[in-house]
């Protein structure tokens, strides 16, 4: 499965491109299937839908955890790093884990859950987090992570998105110095769900927590009364496997679906080529199970290959800004995934956090979310990697499911900045405004991929038409990915951002319609227009224009108030950096906000606001100018 060279990586790209059934069939029957598939692909860009292996059928538990069973039982599968440094790091070798999904999985069937159901997880990065997500898997519930740090408006919106009927949550959960509530937001939440039947509570902080009758329960008594004896659900390789909820440019955020088949092999592949994994290497992805890359490249392709994942429950600056690299040399990590945020932050902090730390384990580094700017690459390279570890800059979206453009570690030269080239089996193509393809190399467009992968996202959750008009028709025949990007002089892509109206604020993706909708929650405020603008930790921060009924008495207490609510529709995440108070929008004759002037105002830049004789009011912008913030 493993390319060895660059000219291995030429020769197997062309082959996937020539023969893309052949290719992934030739990697897909080096797993375990219950029915082997006799059929590798079906697909249609136009009237979207896309079929792979699609008569096969296999359980992806099978795969990462029973398959390891024959080989490698006493080796470590799950290495759970707790919050407090001083706590004991707690190993569940494959045989431990592959015991504790099975009972859990007993435990959701005794309460009744069935193949297809939706199983709604909410729960801080603790091994039963891993557990339970596998445990669905196990039986063929479609799992739905939802972040722990979204409010209960959030959770309730995404549960009843697709009538979970079980939430599996605890009492609470820490976070550096913080202890946060978790079933009591579940309870919150649960208000205004009616097909939720039962909730599951695992411990973890004993918080006092209000536990009703006939539908909650305690995880630990649950699992006592439960066998780890579950035999793995055959499952059609196109049987949904999760469903994970993400932003997009309109309305509410969407659920993207995954299935089986083609995510098990697609992320089992990436995974074993990108970061060349060698058998018994520790692997540490820093991303919370709650987002795409804690599903693909902490739960499901380093179990698929054997691995030894980390599991981190704390924050990188607890107890102090040098606790990622404690963890590398408490646990000898080989290769290590995190975000531009992240690494900004961290050096930001100052460099007597990592110098002197032992990183000697260290083979590789990568890093995900958002573009990796020349200088924390560099820092990332001198610091962390000291000039040894090759940098893969991945990337890829919760709608393709795993890596799609990225250097193959120690093969692909690298650029700083760059995400390099597309991986086996990936044909990007960049586009002008109209479609049009733009050819040949030193050229910017917009980023969309043409040719199916194993997988790329099946579906909106109960919403096709949501999920062709999203990807498939602003460019018929073609994938679209939001993003903008370069194609250098050698052929090598940069991601340069969205070009929609979807933020990237600290590698979360955040629509700017969904703060808006919660900013208009508060009292008192009329309308409000949000764009990203350039933070040096964040990546984007939030900048938010607001109209209120009234002139603000105290603007910085309206704008706390405004903090408050939008923390409680959406999330912390979600804050507003700036909050600029104004008394209309530039809006064009027929409505639409000119978000291009707003976002030149919040990057500061007003020498050059193009044509803004279509307002309706041009004296609104210099209004806006004068009191930018
Ligand atoms: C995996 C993940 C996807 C969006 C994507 C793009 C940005 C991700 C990137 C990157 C530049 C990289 N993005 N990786 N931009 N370089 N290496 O992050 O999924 O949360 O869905 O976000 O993130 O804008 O479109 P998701």
């Amino acid at each position: 499965m493993r390319i060895t060279s660059l000219a291995d990586y030429q020769k197997t790209y062309e082959l996937s491109v020539r023969e893309p059934e052949k290719f992934w069939a030739g990697i897909a029957n080096q797993f375990d299937w219950i029915k082997p598939f006799t059929k590798v692909l079906d697909w249609n860009f136009d009237d979207y839908s896309v079929k792979w292996f699609e008569d096969g059928q296999m359980n992806i538990t099978a795969n990462a955890l029973d398959r390891h069973l024959k080989t490698i039982p006493d080796q470590a599968a799950i290495i759970y790093e707790p919050n407090e440094p001083g706590d004991e790091a707690i190993t569940l070798t494959y045989r431990e884990l592959h015991a504790r999904v099975c009972k859990f999985s007993n435990v959701l069937k005794n309460q009744g859950v069935v193949k297809g159901d939706r199983v709604c997880i909410y729960m801080p990065m603790i091994p039963e987090l891993a557990i339970a997500v596998l445990a669905c898997a196990r039986i063929g519930a479609i799992h739905s992570v939802v972040f722990g740090g979204f409010s209960a408006q959030s959770i309730a919106d995404r549960i009843n998105d697709s009538e979970c009927k079980v939430v599996v949550t605890t009492d609470g959960a820490v976070r550096g110095n913080k202890t946060i509530p978790m079933k009591e937001t579940v309870d919150d939440a649960l208000v205004s769900c009616p097909s939720v039947e039962k909730v599951i509570v695992k411990t973890r902080t004993k918080t006092p927590v209000s536990m009703i009758g006939g539908r909650d329960l305690w995880w630990e008594q649950e699992e006592n009364e439960a066998t780890t004896d579950c035999p793995a659900e055959a499952m059609n390789a196109e049987d949904p496997l999760f469903i994970l909820y993400t932003s997009g440019s309109t309305g509410k955020p969407k659920g993207v679906v995954h299935t089986c088949g083609g995510y098990m092999v697609y992320t089992a592949y990436t995974f074993a080529n990108v970061f060349q994994y060698n058998p018994g290497e520790v692997f540490f992805c820093t991303a919370d199970i709650g987002w795409i890359t804690g599903h693909s490249y902490l739960v499901y392709g380093p179990l698929l290959n054997g691995a030894k994942s980390i599991l981190f429950e704390g924050i990188p600056t607890y107890p102090d800004a040098g606790r990622f690299w404690d963890i590398i040399k408490r646990h000898s990590v080989n290769i290590f995934y995190t975000a531009p945020t992240a690494i900004r932050s961290l050096m930001g902090f100052g460099d007597e956090h990592i110098e002197g730390k032992d990183l000697s384990s260290l083979r590789v580094l990568g890093s995900v979310g958002e573009p990796l700017n020349e200088e924390a690459w560099h820092w990332y390279n001198d610091k962390v990697g000291h000039g040894n570890c090759p940098i893969v800059d991945t990337w890829w979206q919760t709608e393709t499911g795993g890596l799609m453009i990225s250097p193959i570690a120690g093969i692909t030269p690298l650029k700083p900045a760059f995400a390099t080239l597309p991986l086996p089996g990936v044909q990007p193509i960049l586009v002008d405004e109209n479609g049009k393809e733009i050819t040949g190399n030193g050229v910017n467009g917009n980023l969309c991929i043409k040719y199916p992968w194993p997988s790329i996202i099946r579906t909106t959750y109960g919403d096709h038409e949501r999920c062709k008009s999203t990807y498939f028709s602003t460019y018929p025949g073609l994938y679209f990915t939001g993003d903008g990007c370069m194609r250098d002089e050698d052929g090598y892509y940069r991601i340069t951002g969205r070009v929609d109206d979807v933020m990237n604020i600290s590698g979360h993706r955040i629509g700017t319609a969904e703060v808006e909708n919660a900013i208009n929650m508060h009292t008192g405020v009329i309308e409000s227009a949000v764009v990203g603008y350039p933070h040096d930790i964040k990546g984007q921060g939030i900048y938010a224009y607001v109209i209120c009924e009234h002139p603000t008495i105290n603007d910085d207490l309206t704008r706390k108030d405004i903090l408050a609510t939008v923390t409680r529709v959406i999330g912390p995440i979600a804050k507003p950096d700036k909050i600029q108070f104004v008394t209309g929008l530039p809006k064009t004759r027929s409505g639409k906000i000119m978000r291009r002037i707003l976002r030149k105002v919040a990057e500061g830049d007003t020498t050059n606001l193009g044509d803004t004789s279509t307002l309706l009011d041009p004296g609104v912008v210099d209004s806006i100018i004068s009191g930018a913030l």
